[in-house]
């Protein structure tokens, strides 16, 4: 398992507007993980439309897209092993109210509507999203590894 593995995470604007932008950079940093690329953005419904084109089929699409436009994004990029799958498991269950206490959004949120984090569920979403988001030198190129940590 490689460790520069990348995955593109998002706190929403409810996670933001809560004050919970510093609550989650911890605990990614806390479990091991290195942060890569970082801004906030309030984003443009086209980026918005591509981020969710998987489900624009669906009945919810319009109601997400005005959610995801309506406040500032904390856009990021975290590295590491096994980091994709990680953070789905460290942000929980799409409805919070189905998420296991000790995860993001078993421990501060009540709405599926409003779940406060996004990550890329696969390797093809991670690369898509990342390149969706960031321009390539947005991030950084080359983690300087130190001995001590998981990277
Ligand atoms: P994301 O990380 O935002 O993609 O959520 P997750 O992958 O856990 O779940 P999916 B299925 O991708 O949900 C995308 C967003 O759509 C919202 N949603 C989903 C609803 O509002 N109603 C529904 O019935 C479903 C299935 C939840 C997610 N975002 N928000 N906010
Ligand atoms: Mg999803």
């Amino acid at each position: 398992m490689s460790n520069d593995e990348r995955t593109f995470i998002a706190i929403k604007p409810d996670g933001v507007a809560r004050g919970l932008v510093g609550e989650i950079i911890s605990r990614f940093q806390r479990k091991g993980y290195t942060l890569v690329g970082l801004k906030q953005v309030v984003p443009s419904k086209d980026l918005a439309e591509s981020h969710y084109e998987e489900h624009k089929e669906r009945p919810f699409f319009s109601g997400l897209v005005s959610f995801i436009t309506s406040g500032p994004v904390v856009a990021m990029v975290w590295e590491g092993k096994g980091s994709i799958a990680m953070a789905r498991a460290m942000i929980g269950a799409t409805n919070p109210l189905a998420s296991a206490p000790g995860t993001i959004r078993g421990d501060f949120g009540v709405d599926v509507g409003r779940n406060i984090i996004h990550g890329s569920d696969s390797a093809d979403s991670a690369k898509r999203e990342i390149a969706l988001w960031f321009k390539s030198c947005e991030l950084l190129t080359e983690v300087v590894r130190s001995s001590n940590l998981y990277v």
